[in-house]
């Protein structure tokens, strides 16, 4: 279905993506309410805090010292006790080589410490798995008995870079044995682990999108630590509580900017998009940054679609001019529909600007707008190779696409979100887009072409990298879509390798950097989840941002009961 309209006496025939409209109303949002703020939650959860923090200084056993930080980060709660955590950590690294006899032939042990060293960004060597091989270099049959250290390795085989060749050997032997092991199905909490892993590894996924479904599975375990489940749910519940008032207030802001209204064929997705920014960052204290990247997800959204769907090129070439230029001047040419867009833009743009400047004396709309330019430049050039009927090489495609994704300009403006002081070094270093910008951007792109591919060339778009790939080689789109795959799997060993390279970026944005590749995991991997966000998306909505964690599994059934602690 396509509207028209004319201009200079002309038809104009638009297309139309048919993108249903938003599933999330506006006056729901706005009713939410939540009873777990307020002080007397406070009080309950720093006085549970202060326990874990005992369990973090008491616990000596290496092994129970692993598992407790393993278990915080799975239930979302590793941001209260980073400080334990990293002394903990330190001494398990610097007694590596002193007669670290405890873990030997452990598979278990080896594999957890080496996945939480190598997520701290500890150096430490695919070597210690040598022991695990027998004299012809096999892997010693016995490991087979053994299912939660195996789900451990190929957690844990997840961290290789490159050229770590047994680390794939491992994951490979891993990745069988579960599957054997699913089949069989002995014990069912195990089953469902190993299930939830082979779907997609714990290194690719969002943790907090998975804490709620880890906190299902922590409740009904032997080892189950009845302060930690408390905290875990409370803790949950409080932070949802600061997502709801954030995606409030960012709620409010989108209906005023009227954009739904007045931009009807480009995705009404607010709720999506602020789910996408509590993917990137989810700690409570980040709201503004949650507020601000969700607005910047609109406005890339709505620019995407002008130039995918709606736009005439002429109407594309004017717009992507006037973002070059910066001129406000030069939103007179510009058509009404996309005066809207170039002013929220530009004024969001220009409004970040402001507090770097006053407070810094850093002047950074040249970073930014910089980035908006390569964004709409790399639009525009897909717009003209779709008009053109024009099919890239994979090369020559990829070589656009990283920056058509938005991850380049997404990580530029967060880089300022979240950095204070922002160094003269990071700013040498974002103006050229650096190597984890690059990698983590493919991997949103690629991940994006599987999962929206189909659509978008059934309504008309530039061939994405699985077509590029089978015109260029002839293979089929099974095997195309295998292809690109593997190209997502050395990705991610490209960015396992800068995450801990030297970088003047702070540990908070080399997070989020990754976290938006794993978003595209998460958004992509059943098909489109962002533009067609009824199901799986709809219900991580659900789960994270709109119900709480209904009660607490520890006292009996009374949630105002306080807890006995011991
Ligand atoms: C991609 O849409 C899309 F909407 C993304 C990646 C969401 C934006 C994410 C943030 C703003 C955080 P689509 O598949 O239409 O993109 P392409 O580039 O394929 O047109
Ligand atoms: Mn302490
Ligand atoms: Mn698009
Ligand atoms: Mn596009
Ligand atoms: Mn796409």
């Amino acid at each position: 279905m396509a509207d028209s309209n004319t201009s200079n006496n002309s038809i104009i025939v638009r297309r139309s993506a048919n993108y249903q409209p938003s599933i999330w109303d506006y006056d729901y949002i706005q009713s939410l309410r939540n009873k777990y703020v307020g002080e007397t939650c406070t009080g309950q959860s720093n006085m549970l805090k202060e326990h874990v923090r005992m369990m973090l200084h008491k616990v000596v056993d290496p092994l129970e010292q692993l598992e407790l930080i393993d278990t915080l980060q799975r239930l979302a709660l590793s941001h209260h006790f980073e400080v334990e955590m990293k002394r903990i950590l330190e001494d398990l690294y610097n007694n590596d080589q002193s007669g670290d006899t405890w873990r030997k032939e452990n598979l278990y042990a080896t594999t957890l410490k080496f996945r939480l060293l190598r997520q701290h960004g500890y150096n430490i060597s695919q070597g210690v798995f040598n022991i695990f091989k027998d004299e012809r270099g096999k892997f010693k049959a016995c490991l087979c008995e053994e299912t939660k250290g195996i789900l451990s390795l190929c957690e844990a085989s997840f961290l290789l870079t490159e050229s770590e060749n047994m680390l794939e050997e491992l994951r490979n032997f891993a990745t069988k044995h579960l599957q054997e092991y699913v089949k069989q199905n002995k014990d069912k909490t195990l089953s469902a682990m190993v299930t939830y892993a082979l779907e997609l590894p714990l290194h690719w996924r969002i943790m907090k999108f998975e804490t709620r479904w880890f906190i299902d599975i922590y409740r009904s375990r032997e080892d189950m630590n009845p302060i930690l489940l408390k905290l875990a749910e409370m803790d949950f519940n409080m932070v949802q509580a600061v997502h709801q008032e954030d995606l409030k207030q960012v709620s409010r802001w989108w209906k005023n900017t009227r954009l739904g209204e007045n931009l009807t064929f480009a995705r009404d997705r607010l709720t999506e998009l602020f789910f996408w920014s509590v993917g990137m960052i989810y700690q409570p204290q980040f709201g503004c940054q949650r507020i601000n990247l969700t607005k910047l997800g609109v406005l890339i959204v709505t620019v995407d679609d002008v130039y995918d769907v709606y736009g005439t090129l002429d109407e594309l070439e004017l717009f992507t001019d006037a973002i070059e230029r910066w001129d406000i001047n030069a939103m007179d040419q510009l058509p009404d529909y996309m005066k809207i867009c170039f002013l929220i833009l530009y004024n969001f743009v220009n409004e970040m600007a402001f507090d770097p400047l006053k407070e810094q004396g850093f002047h950074i709309i040249r970073y930014l707008k910089k980035a908006w330019s390569d964004l709409c430049k790399s639009y525009l050039l897909e717009a003209k190779w779709y008009h053109n009927g024009y099919i890239p090489s994979l090369e020559e495609y990829l070589e656009n696409a990283w920056i058509s994704i938005a991850t380049p300009l997404i990580l530029m403006h967060a880089y300022f979100m979240v950095t204070n002081p922002i160094t003269k070094e990071a700013l040498d270093c974002l103006e050229k887009y650096p190597k984890i910008f690059y990698w983590s951007s493919m991997i949103l792109r690629l991940t994006d072409d599987l999962g929206t591919s189909a659509n978008e060339l059934e309504r008309g778009d530039v061939p994405k990298s699985i077509q590029c790939y089978m015109n260029e080689t002839g293979a089929s789109e099974k095997d195309a879509r295998e292809y690109v795959k593997s190209l997502i799997s050395s990705a991610w060993k490209k960015v396992n390798e800068e995450r801990v390279a030297s970088s003047p970026f702070c540990q908070t944005f080399i997070e989020i950097a990754m976290n938006l590749a794993r978003m595209g995991h998460f958004m992509y991997q059943y098909g489109d989840g962002f533009g067609v966000a009824d199901r799986k998306t709809k219900d991580g909505i659900l789960s994270l941002l709109i119900q709480p964690i209904p009660h607490f599994g520890m006292s009996s059934g009374n949630s105002n009961t306080t807890p006995n602690l011991n």
